[in-house]
């Protein structure tokens, strides 16, 4: 192919999310040229997108953030426990100002093609940059690609929607509105609390009941983020070595070897610090049914008396899925929303939305008229924004033919057949069910070594073998199917999207192995990759 008009760089790298922005300054560092592309108009990524209310991260500010960069860790300070959505997105603009990565970086962009020839990657983009370069990082997000479900009449209702990870920059007044959220995920039980303060009238509708456990909004102590970072460097390190990246109170005892009582206060101790903190109660919540039953019981108790009306109360009692295997929820009072008489609450499992009409929804038989409708329906997750794209590999290969039967990696890093492209928290990574910055960051530096390897020894091509990619996707599979997480259809498994292969596709043997796995691959020359 002429390659007249085309741009040269060594990497592209294809989104400016917190992925995207370290694989920049990295392999920039490292004496690649780099050139990204972004569809958002900033960079963030994820913090970016998810601009709706109450929008926070599960994982406490101490841990989630870059540790690249002491310099960098001494000079930014949390102002909360749990990091809300715009202090996250200050920190990604702080990150790409201070290292100068904005310049690298092409916003409002889409990479909407990648084809692989002989060497190296032409990409285009829906701006018409065409680009050859050796290679392309696709650092596009697990939770990027928003995911509305097909409802008929869509397009006929009158009144505004909205999906909690499209959500407006300038913010949505709900005031004087009768407002719907379909949805009851991680987004949805945020958003409810501050959206029924807001609405006149506001109607939840559930399809599955969830878990949530308290969480806190509280400020971070000035001297426990002094004191994180005098010891910094001691505390990534040991995250490094923990199972998800985070520094948990993890208990080691089964949650079946104490007395009722003993068990109760356990899961009390930890009501109110947070979903992963509550997982971390007894040592065999996520692997033994009986165990988990026990937290879950806590959890539905605790709905029983939040919530007044006991109907109410009944339909939100999860009783489907043990409880974790869906991602765990965190909450600053979404079952007391409940109790507010401008809030109802509707059963989509009895019956499901009908349609959207002018008006509303119907439901049931019965019309809800509402003003606004909020999609907080969730994302099609780890493969989405991968799959929207139209990448060819090795004889012109489609990346949707590849992954037709479900998504196969090695290490979550590379795909047999598509040489010269790497994956950030991609399927087969542990980056989902991890402290995403730690796996992110180990990811990128794993990338950024096998890039100097490349160039130090002349080489051109590196590609995944099919067969340790099998083994890896076996790998995999055998480590979550010792788990709980196979029994819940949730989007670890693809389940909540329709027709998309049931494959569970986040690596649950913790960020721990997974970094001594992938440094033993690289320490013996790549093996199960062949270069060329
Ligand atoms: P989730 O967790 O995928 O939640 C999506 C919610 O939307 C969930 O309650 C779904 O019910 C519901 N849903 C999806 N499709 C439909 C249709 N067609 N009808 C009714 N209800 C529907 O997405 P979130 O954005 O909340 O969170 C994603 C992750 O981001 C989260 O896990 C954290 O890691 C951060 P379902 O359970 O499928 O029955």
């Amino acid at each position: 192919a002429s390659d007249v008009g085309f741009e040269h760089v060594d990497v592209v790298v294809v989104g400016a999310g917190f992925a995207g922005l370290y694989a920049v300054h990295r392999l920039r560092e490292l004496g690649f040229s780099v050139r990204a592309f972004e569809a958002g108009g900033d960079v963030g990524g994820t913090w970016y997108w998810n601009r709706y209310p109450g929008a926070r991260c599960d994982i406490e500010s101490l841990e989630y953030s870059y540790s690249f960069s002491p310099a960098l860790q001494q000079e930014w300070v949390w102002s909360r426990r749990y990091p809300e959505q715009p202090e996250m997105l200050r920190y990604a603009q702080h990150v790409a100002d201070r290292f100068a990565l904005r310049e690298a970086i092409t916003f409002g962009t889409r990479v909407t093609s990648a084809e692989f020839d002989t060497d190296h990657w032409a990409i285009r983009t829906d701006a018409g940059h065409q680009i050859q370069t050796r290679f392309c990082v696709l650092a596009t997000g697990c939770l990027s690609a928003a995911q509305i479900p097909e409802i008929a009449g869509r397009e006929s209702f009158a009144g505004a929607t909205y999906h909690t990870a499209r959500w407006p920059q300038e913010g949505v007044d709900f005031a004087g509105q009768r407002v719907a959220v379909i949805g009851t995920g991680a987004s949805g039980i945020q958003a409810v609390p501050l959206i029924a303060e807001q609405a006149d009238h506001l109607t939840v509708f559930q399809r599955t009941a969830n878990f949530s456990v308290a969480g806190s909004n509280e400020p971070l102590p000035r001297d426990e983020m002094r004191e994180r970072q005098a010891h910094y460097a001691e505390f990534r390190e040991r995250a490094r070595r923990s199972f998800g990246g985070v520094l948990l109170r993890q208990n080691r005892v089964s949650a079946l070897a104490v007395s009722e009582v003993e068990r109760a206060a356990e899961f009390a101790s930890r009501w109110g610090t947070g979903g992963f903190s509550f997982m971390a109660a007894f040592d065999d919540l996520i692997f033994d049914p009986a165990a988990n039953e026990h937290a879950a019981e806590f959890v539905r108790q605790k709905i029983r008396d939040i919530v007044t009306d006991p109907a109410t109360a009944d339909l939100l009692t999860p009783r489907d899925h043990p409880i974790g295997t869906k991602r765990i929820c965190v909450d600053s009072g979404y079952y007391a929303t409940f109790n507010r008489n401008n809030v109802t609450l509707v059963d989509l499992r009895a019956t499901p939305i009908e349609r959207l009409t002018p008006g509303g929804l119907r439901v049931g038989g019965q019309e809800y008229a509402v003003d606004s409708i909020v999609f907080a329906t969730g994302f099609d997750a780890m493969t989405g924004a991968v799959l929207r794209m139209d990448i060819r590999g090795r004889d012109a290969r489609t990346i949707q033919e590849k992954w037709s039967g479900g998504p196969t990696t090695y290490l979550g890093l590379a795909v047999a057949g598509f040489p010269n492209l790497f994956l950030i928290a991609g399927p087969g990574s542990p980056s989902v069910i991890s402290n995403a910055f730690l796996s992110i960051e180990q990811h990128v530096d794993w990338i950024g070594d096998c890039l100097v390897m490349m160039r130090d020894q002349g080489l051109a091509t590196i590609e995944a073998e099919p067969e340790a990619e099998a083994a890896w996707v076996d790998h995999v599979n055998e480590v979550a199917d010792r788990t709980l997480y196979v029994k819940a259809d949730s989007w670890y498994l693809g389940a909540n999207v329709p027709g998309k292969p049931r494959m569970f596709m986040p690596y649950i043997g913790g960020v721990s192995r997974y970094r001594k796995r992938c440094d033993a691959v690289a320490a013996t020359d790549y093996e199960g990759f062949t270069t060329s």
